[in-house]
């Protein structure tokens, strides 16, 4: 059921703001916000106002837009800053406190009772102020806290029945997807609320925790574009949609406007002033790209062969790689009718051969190719005899 009515909490203007190369401002924020909104992502999450002026301004501007996504901020277990978040028009507020050992002892340094009895009275003060407001409850670091402990803290707020949502938390990257999976099932089991997932990708499992937590029956996702966020980042928005597609390309194309995502990742690095990994999923530019002369072949045939997602339901294209060692005379045959030109099978499987030939001896260009094949098909009979001569050492 999640795995197609999940939500997406898209929390690039809150831990986002925590990467290293972002600095937005006002602007930026609002057109961050529209664009997600226009991309179909469930929320928006902002940054506390309590962080700053400017911070408190920003969010009672975009809580203004009259956006579709509903619009969060994060505040800590606290009525002071509960009482200031409620000021902002926000649509709902998400709570967290830590509760591993290191976050205990080297944070807040309260101990589990104390914990419990901060979240009761805060949680339960913002229940009576704001009776409609949607109430998140995380604990953070939840996966390298104790399970007893951590389950003591959300059955006593559960039982206060206040919270809409409980939160989870992969602060440090370290969770696995059987591990992440365990946790969120105990709570659907043990609790009546919602569960969001939130994860970091310090090991690189943040994707896959995230879906991990959706199969386990989490309703909530945290993204951000790109992934950024503090360190190396958490789950990204792109990451987890071609994650659904490939289980649901149907419900996933329904949800969001698949083809506004290169636009968006495009909006936000240009703002932290990264590049778009040539590895990220979906827009990274070797994404659609098949370089094999095997591949290639299939391709050419059926793109599902060697594709996963479909580029033309992201806005994008595919591209064949012929220039090169590995190239085969398929790829080459469909260059040549790209191109209009007119060659024969034979001259087309002799060119191939000839361009392994260069290919072995320096780098070729896709216009070095070209410039073959407009050769051959001029009937260069020289340039054909010269390629058919066995190769001087
Ligand atoms: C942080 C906090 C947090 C909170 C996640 C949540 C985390 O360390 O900045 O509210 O669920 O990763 O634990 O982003
Ligand atoms: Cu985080």
């Amino acid at each position: 059921m999640s795995l197609q009515n999940y939500n997406i909490i898209e929390s690039t203007l809150r831990e986002g703001e925590q990467f290293i190369g972002s600095n937005f401002t006002r602007e930026d924020k609002i057109r961050i916000a529209r664009a997600l909104d226009a991309f179909g992502v469930e929320y928006l999450e902002l940054t506390s106002p309590l962080a700053s002026p400017g911070s408190m301004a920003d969010l009672k501007a975009i809580t203004g837009l009259g956006l579709n996504a509903r619009i969060l901020t994060h505040i800590r277990c606290r009525i002071d800053d509960a009482k200031i978040a409620l000021d902002t028009g926000v649509d709902g507020l998400d709570v967290v406190i830590g509760t591993s050992s290191q976050l205990r002892q080297f944070s807040h340094g309260m101990s589990i009772d104390q914990i419990i009895d901060l979240a009761q009275e805060t949680l339960t003060w913002i229940r009576q102020q704001a009776p409609d407001i949607e109430l998140r409850f995380s604990t953070e670091d939840s996966f390298r806290s104790e399970e007893k402990e951590l389950l003591q803290v959300y059955l006593a707020v559960d039982k206060l029945g206040v919270v809409d949502r409980f939160g989870t938390a992969d602060t440090v990257g370290i969770a696995i997807p059987t591990q992440v999976g365990r946790l969120v099932d105990t709570l659907r089991r043990l609790t009546t609320a919602d569960i969001e997932f939130h994860g970091h990708n310090d090991s690189g499992s943040a994707i896959a925790n995230a879906f991990a937590a959706l199969e386990a029956g989490a309703t909530h996702i945290d993204t951000s574009v790109l992934g950024i966020g503090e360190r190396n980042g958490i789950t990204s928005l792109g990451g987890l949609v071609a994650r659904m597609y490939t289980y649901d390309r149907e419900t996933t194309r329904r949800k969001y406007r698949l083809e506004q995502l290169r636009d968006v990742e495009l909006l936000v690095s240009d703002m932290v002033g990264v590049d778009i990994p040539f590895n990220n999923p979906v827009t990274g530019f070797s994404a659609f790209t098949h370089k094999a002369g095997i591949h290639a072949k299939a391709i050419l045939n059926a793109p599902e062969t060697y594709e996963a997602l479909n580029p033309a339901d992201f806005g994008l294209t595919r591209y064949l790689s012929i220039a090169h060692k590995l190239t085969g005379w398929n790829a080459v045959k469909a260059r040549t009718e790209q191109l209009g030109l007119n060659l024969s099978p034979d001259q087309i499987k002799a060119l191939t051969r000839h361009i392994k030939t260069l290919a072995d001896e320096r780098s070729l260009t896709l216009d070095d190719v070209d410039e073959l094949l407009h050769h051959w098909a001029d009937n260069d009979q020289q340039m054909q005899a010269d390629a058919e001569a066995p190769v001087l050492a």
